[in-house]
């Protein structure tokens, strides 16, 4: 009887151990040396250099250069990257020093192309950002998969030695033309690995849930200023704020109609040109059909099986976290069959493609050759599948690699978020407590000031977009009367959160108008000293109050994107806010933080707190400071990995 027993416990020990994480093969976990510095002329020495004007389907002609091995005793595939920020250098006898999505694949060899595309430096047409998909076209009609079709055509048909097959990859817009490609694919292309992918500027980059990000201010002329003819040179100009305290700055400023000055000027003749951009923008503030048609998510259906996709992220990524998660989702949606796989590691803004050995997140360290050991174990064996090698589903990579930002630690899953995953629910308690039960109905208030917003960082510097604010400390907000801080006791377990996150506010204002912004930050113990070199010098990771995950809406799209409304004041009214996924363990000895709060400055622009149509168009006498409530039976809903 006993070893009957036994051998139960046995079988049941090892079945719960098999089924716990659901991990498939991990990637093998050799060590990779960092690359030994690129010898600047390693492209030279082994490329040959072409560029070519591919005529599309309406005749624009879009510059295209073509670096192909000189070794052409074997034939190579083709790897594409479309791009908005130039094929440069230009010039039969300028190289880049690096090609490819990572230096290995570079040295294996393979044939690397880059094109600018429609309306960007030196290709032809008119240049539209996130260009939107235009369904049932006639036989010239061009958008962005044609002009892709219509490149990878000429390619496989013109280029010497490719073996016909093609991938696409990119990052950030590269990595939106990356997803593109994969539209309505060209036969010949087996691999897109679309990269910190836009998805929607409604949701990514420009715009977090209606609100404006100010701090990409200063991004705005790259993109919005017409050009009349290829050029090789840069024809926009970034405005000069002429200060490093963007704060202070927008802060003095005031409403955002005061900024239009500062719109591109032709530099030839010093006249203001109109950035088209801009207009955009000021002219749709809400989710209308405009920016709707620019989504690309909702075109994801149209992925044929024929392309495998690799989409790759930060959890960091200040700039488009939204894109490469609605991206995967939506393929896995709309074409479960696809050879359709995720990985999402420890990075900022493209973080995974750098060479540098250390992978720290602005004061956080994550650990040594994380980001080679992603180029070697996955990114290029990704590409050499599918296309060097057989190209069957079975690539011995894992659907979900993900990174687990607290255990800094990779697992694999069989799908993401993870099967096993339960939404539980925390409360905001009026002692500045998180707890497991629904609280009493108390209205917590606080003086939203617009004359003094918090702050997103405590750094005073001038951005081109916003990177480093994401794991910041955010102790300083902490302690600012319109900052609500809710938190668990200190952890007697770890519990890890797997997937999305749920705010269910419960509000009240008494103005008609105003964003809410929460944070789930990761309280570390009063002991926990790893600090690194990255870490600024005021600080210390002692009692580090990391941030983990962040989102604001602007609360005149709590119903809709599309149909927004004004408060109705001292009304409690309910504002949910979709936070998007993490992998994060809490672990024991920390406590879990919930932020909430009201203003992000400069991140995001002012909202003046009493409703107007059009917040680029409000006045100075619009900006209202206002008293705000949050009623503890708010709650935050998490996705814990069981
Ligand atoms: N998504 C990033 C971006 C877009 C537009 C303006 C500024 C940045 C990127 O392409 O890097």
């Amino acid at each position: 009887m006993e070893n009957y027993l036994k051998t139960l416990l046995l079988l049941f020990l090892i079945s719960f151990l098999s089924c716990k994480t659901e991990t498939t093969e991990v990637v093998t976990n050799e060590e990779v040396t960092t690359t030994e510095k690129e010898e600047d002329t390693f492209v030279k020495d082994h490329y040959t250099k072409q560029e070519v004007q591919i005529e599309m389907r309406d005749g624009t002609k879009l510059h295209t250069t073509i670096y192909s091995p000189k070794d052409t005793s074997t034939t190579y595939p083709i790897l594409l990257q479309r791009t908005p920020y130039s094929c440069k250098p230009y010039g039969a006898d300028e190289f880049r020093t690096k090609i490819g999505p990572n230096p290995i694949l570079m040295k294996e060899g393979n044939i690397i192309v880059y094109q600018d595309v429609r309306g960007r430096w030196m290709s032809e047409g008119v240049y539209d950002n996130m260009r939107a998909y235009i369904p049932n076209k006639t036989e010239k009609q061009a958008d962005e998969t044609t002009d892709t079709y219509d490149t990878i055509d000429w390619l496989v048909k013109n280029v010497k030695n490719n073996n016909g097959k093609v991938g696409t990859w990119g990052i950030s817009y590269p990595g939106h033309y990356a997803t593109v490609s994969a539209i309505d694919a060209h036969p010949a292309l087996k691999a897109a690995s679309p990269q910190a992918c836009i998805g929607d500027f409604f949701f990514d980059d420009f715009h977090h849930n209606g609100a404006f990000l100010l701090s990409y201010f200063r991004a705005i002329s790259l993109f919005g200023t017409y050009k009349d003819k290829p050029t090789d040179s840069s024809w926009y100009q970034l405005p000069d704020l002429k200060t490093k305290d963007q704060y202070q700055f927008f802060l003095d400023k005031g409403p955002f109609k005061n900024l239009k000055p500062y719109f591109d000027f032709d530099k030839n003749n010093n006249e203001l040109v109109d950035d088209f951009f801009m207009k955009e923008m000021i002219e749709h503030p809400n989710y209308d059909e405009v920016w709707q048609k620019k989504g690309i998510i909702q075109h994801l259906d149209k992925v044929p099986s024929t392309v495998a996709t690799m989409v790759v992220g930060g959890w960091f990524d200040a700039e488009d976290l939204y894109g490469p998660l609605e991206t995967y989702k939506g393929i896995e949606k709309h074409q479960p069959n696809n050879y359709n796989t995720l990985v999402f590691g420890p990075w900022d803004h493209g973080g995974w493609s750098r060479s540098r050995v250390k992978t720290s997140v602005g004061n956080y360290y994550f650990g040594d050759s994380i980001s080679l050991k992603y180029q070697k174990n996955i990114e290029t064996k990704f590409f050499n599948h599918f296309l060097k090698g057989n190209g069957s589903k079975e690539s011995s990579l894992p659907e979900a690699y993900v990174y687990d930002t607290g255990k800094k630690a990779w697992n694999s899953y069989n799908t993401w978020p993870p099967k096993n995953v339960v939404k539980k629910s925390f409360y905001l308690s009026a002692d500045e407590k998180l707890t497991n039960g629904v609280n009493k109905a108390n209205a917590i208030k606080f003086i939203s000031d617009v004359k003094k917003p918090v702050p997103y960082s405590e750094d005073i510097k001038t951005v081109f977009t916003p990177r480093k604010y994401m794991t910041d400390d955010q102790r300083f907000a902490a302690r600012r009367p319109d900052v609500l801080v809710f938190e668990t006791e200190v952890l007697e377990n770890d519990i890890t959160l797997a997937g999305d996150i749920l705010a269910k506010l419960k509000v009240a204002t008494t103005g008609t108008a105003a964003d809410w912004v929460v944070k789930v930050i990761d309280v570390h113990p009063h002991d926990y000293e790893e600090n690194n070199e990255d870490i600024q010098k005021h600080l210390k990771m002692s009692n580090y109050h990391m941030m983990v995950r962040s989102e604001v809406i602007r609360g005149r799209f709590r119903n809709s994107f599309s149909k927004p409304e004004p408060f109705t004041p001292n009304k409690k009214t309910d504002v949910n806010i979709k936070l998007q996924d993490v992998y994060h363990t809490f672990k024991k000895g920390h406590k879990l933080q919930i932020q909430v709060q009201s203003t992000w400055f400069p991140l995001i622009d002012l909202n003046p707190q009493t409703y107007v149509d059009n917040i680029f168009e409000a006045n100075e006498e619009d900006y209202k400071t206002q008293t705000h409530s949050v009623f503890t039976d708010s709650s935050i809903e998490l996705s814990v990995l069981e």
